[in-house]
């Protein structure tokens, strides 16, 4: 049966229920051993999932919200999509903006906002489904950890409804919904007009700035990731393929109740930019470049990369690389600040990677001039970063109306298309930063870019350089009122720290 687990003792897990007394979370569990007895028991939950602050901060996130926009806001959770039968599902993922205000991932579950207060609809799960999930939460349960005004059962919400604005979810059933309660086609974000463009902007102003509530989720989120990535370089020495450092990492993420924030990168073709195969043979001379993050259980998410060498020491040629995709982390993470433009923080890293490849003989000509043609983006072809909260890509849901400052709008530029922010930054913003060098084939054999770059590329030295395919370096950094905090800053970044990371388990078996 799928519907009971096994417990590393042996014995069977027949029903786990979450409860609540006081303050406290516990898990009611019944258990039955190998004769078949069983026994219940009470235990503490061992990750605390909702802090005792949710619902204040719920409370002063939609106060906020009234301060902003009149109109009623209902924002719908989304629903579990179906394999294929209605019960294996698609692991469910609430919507982000729901999220904010309603803190919980609930499924099939809508709330309503008005004037400061908060009105939730969802139904209690039937009788008969209890013999599946054990006890659910009851809504009135539910209403009452998330400081809800009032609590109905989600067929009032129809009567409930009118003049309201909403943002449109992700899943095509629930957006049906939102469209046929609401009697009108609901716009996609970037052609939102009048009161949706006002609660779009308002969503916008709330979520790019955290408050002290997502600074913790976000923190947590963090510290799993950058434990993830410690796990994955001291299993590379004995790991044979992308595959293996890839599950080692993952179940750090899933041993802490998390979910990756999204799908893992953990390649030897770091070149290929969002790669998503596992089945390579890890070779001692490649570079593993890892790109995963962790989503703590209320949806918040980290975003960390690393590069380190297969066989626990880089080439000289991946030094020299690496340092240089360094040296460019390290100078814009010191020159962030509150009203620092974050495109001036990507040209920034581009000009130092501009001057580096010219140092080591790749390009040549001005730095300047260099970034000014846009040939640094031959090499590092996206941008600096993006925001961070709670998704990877923040509010990409919603176009380019959260990364960029109104008014604003993509850049043609080779150099600058790919920037996905471009606001000045403010105090709690959470930024990534992540410069990189590749050799992507699609670009330096596109005969239209050999051509323009003729003249300022060195083609020979460049094949010195040939078991560089690709360099990351992933932080997330967050402004502060003077400056910035890393919040990754745990996971070493040098290139002899991480060889010491890689080499750990070499060094533990020798002793
Ligand atoms: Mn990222």
């Amino acid at each position: 049966m799928r519907h009971h687990r096994l417990l590393p003792n042996g014995a069977l897990l027949k029903q786990a229920q979450i409860i609540k007394k006081a303050d406290d979370w516990y898990i009611n569990l019944r258990l039955q051993d190998n004769s078949g007895k069983v026994s219940v028991g009470t235990s503490p939950m061992q990750t605390t999932i909702v802090s005792q602050t949710l619902s204040t901060t719920l409370q002063q996130r939609r106060k906020r919200l009234a301060e902003l926009i009149e109109t009623p806001v209902i924002l719908w959770s989304g629903e579990p999509i179906s394999r294929n039968f209605p019960d294996n599902t698609f692991p469910f993922r609430a919507s982000s903006h729901f999220l904010y205000f309603a803190g919980l991932p609930l499924a099939n579950a809508a709330i309503k906002l008005e004037a400061g207060k908060l009105e939730l609809f969802m139904d209690d799960a039937p009788p008969e489904a209890s013999l599946w999930q054990g006890e659910m939460p009851k809504r009135a349960e539910i209403a009452a950890t998330i400081g809800a005004d009032k609590a109905y059962p989600l067929s009032e919400l129809a009567s409930k409804i009118t003049n309201a604005a909403t943002i449109a979810v992700q899943d095509s059933k629930t957006y049906q919904q939102q469209c046929q309660l609401l009697q009108r086609n609901i716009p996609f974000p970037q052609q939102a007009k009048e009161s949706e463009a006002d609660l779009i902007r308002a969503i916008i102003s709330l979520r790019l700035c955290h408050d002290k509530e997502s600074l913790n989720e976000l923190k947590k989120a963090a510290n799993v990731a950058i434990e993830a990535h410690k796990a994955g370089m001291r299993a590379t020495l004995t790991a044979k393929t992308e595959a293996e450092v890839r599950g080692i990492m993952e179940g750090v993420i899933i041993a802490h109740n998390m979910t990756t924030a999204y799908n893992s990168i953990v390649t030897v073709h770091g070149e290929v930019l969002h790669n998503e195969q596992y089945h390579h043979v890890l070779q001692p001379g490649d570079l593993l470049l890892a790109d995963v993050g962790a989503e703590t259980p209320l949806g918040w998410a980290s975003d960390i990369t690393r590069t380190w060498a297969v066989s626990g020491k880089f080439s000289s040629s991946q030094r020299d690389i690496y340092n240089l995709v360094l040296a460019a982390h390290d100078a814009c993470i010191a020159s962030m600040r509150p009203g620092v433009e974050y495109r001036d923080i990507h040209l920034l890293a581009a000009k130092i990677i501009a001057e580096g490849l010219v140092d080591l003989g790749i390009l040549t000509g001005n730095p300047a001039d260099l970034v000014e043609m846009d040939a640094h983006a031959l090499f590092f072809p996206h941008g600096i970063g993006h925001i961070l909260g709670l998704d990877v890509h923040d509010m990409e849901d919603l176009g380019d109306l959260a990364g960029y400052e109104s008014g604003r709008t993509r850049s043609d530029r080779f150099g600058l298309g790919y920037l996905r922010l471009n606001r000045p930054l403010r105090p709690g913003m959470l930024v990534t930063i992540e410069p990189g060098f590749y050799q992507v084939p699609a670009i330096l054999n596109n005969p239209s870019f050999r051509d323009k770059y003729r003249e300022v590329v060195n083609w020979e030295k460049l094949a010195q350089f040939a078991d560089v395919r690709g360099i990351r370096i992933e932080d997330d950094v967050l402004i502060t009122e003077t400056g910035t905090e890393i919040l990754t800053a745990n996971l070493p970044t040098s290139i002899a720290d991480i060889e010491t990371l890689v080499n750990s388990e070499r060094n533990s078996s020798l002793i």
